[in-house]
């Protein structure tokens, strides 16, 4: 196994609890500005979150909750402004600084920088929302401390086809080998094992009880220091937090999936 190079990261869900009270009330303002009376309550995302992508998620939603939209001739174009309305809400709704990452997020990331590793995002969410939360938690530098962010529709099919991390690692200049990934879905790992990736799960609530199988290890979090994790699938050999010395040997033991 060769040494671990870099950590690619998934962002909703993974680095933020952020679709139920991020995502969902961006959209629902978005809608509301558009003049719609529709209104997505948490029962009705949590059924919508199976489709990946804003503009995805919204067709989905106008297709098979709907049955169709009348009167409305470009519906690509008409999705497209709506989302456009959703990301400037979702920007406004993370600078207010609503959205924490989530425990153990911020340390992780700056002692992997710190340690000379590259990281990498890979996430269906529009650039500005990854960089906006990044920046807002962590201060605008931390932007500059990842050398690749691989997102939305920068790929054609979104997660959970490879084709997101398969970007990312070829921007990064890495191997699958050389990386782990840290999702928090069901999709998010497909994806990432499809690109051949280890992978880290720390799941959210809005994926408890997925199937994690192929999974290197499933946690409840990262952990900290005094609030460590709860291990839900594998063996983390002892380790109470997620640091760069536990990844390493996560990455460094090939053994089969939880
Ligand atoms: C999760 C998603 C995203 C967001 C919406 O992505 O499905 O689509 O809910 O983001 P990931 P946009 O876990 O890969 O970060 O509205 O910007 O598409
Ligand atoms: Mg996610």
């Amino acid at each position: 196994m060769p040494d671990l190079k870099g950590l690619i990261f998934d962002v909703d869900g993974t680095l933020a609890e952020n679709e139920q009270n991020g995502h969902r009330v961006a959209f629902n303002r978005a809608f509301a500005d558009a003049g719609l009376d529709w209104y997505w309550d948490e029962e009705t995302y949590d059924r919508l979150l199976r489709v990946f992508g804003g503009k995805e998620r919204m067709r989905y939603y106008i297709d098979d909750f709907l049955g169709g939209l009348e009167g409305v001739d470009d519906l690509d174009g008409f999705i497209r402004e709506v989302h456009a309305s959703k990301t400037e809400h979702y920007g406004r709704l993370l600078r207010t600084g609503a959205i924490p990452l989530r425990p153990g997020i911020g340390r992780l990331i700056r002692e992997a920088h710190e340690a000379g590793l590259k990281l990498a995002i890979a996430s269906t969410t529009t650039l500005t929302n990854a960089t906006t939360l990044l920046a807002q938690s962590l201060g605008d530098e931390s932007v500059t401390w990842f050398d690749v962010f691989a997102c939305g529709d920068v790929v054609a099919n979104k997660k959970p086809a490879p084709d997101i991390f398969l970007h990312a690692l070829v921007e990064l200049g890495l191997e699958a080998s050389e990386c782990l990934a840290v999702e928090d879905s069901h999709s998010g790992l497909a994806s990432a094992r499809a690109a051949g990736l280890r992978t880290l799960v720390t799941v959210s609530t809005s994926t408890l009880g997925q199937d994690f199988t192929g999974a290197a290890l499933v946690l409840d979090g990262l952990g900290e220091p005094g609030a460590p994790f709860m291990v839900l699938g594998g063996d983390a050999e002892g380790a109470r937090w997620v640091d760069v010395d536990f990844l390493r040997r996560l990455h460094a033991h090939n053994k089969p999936g939880a």
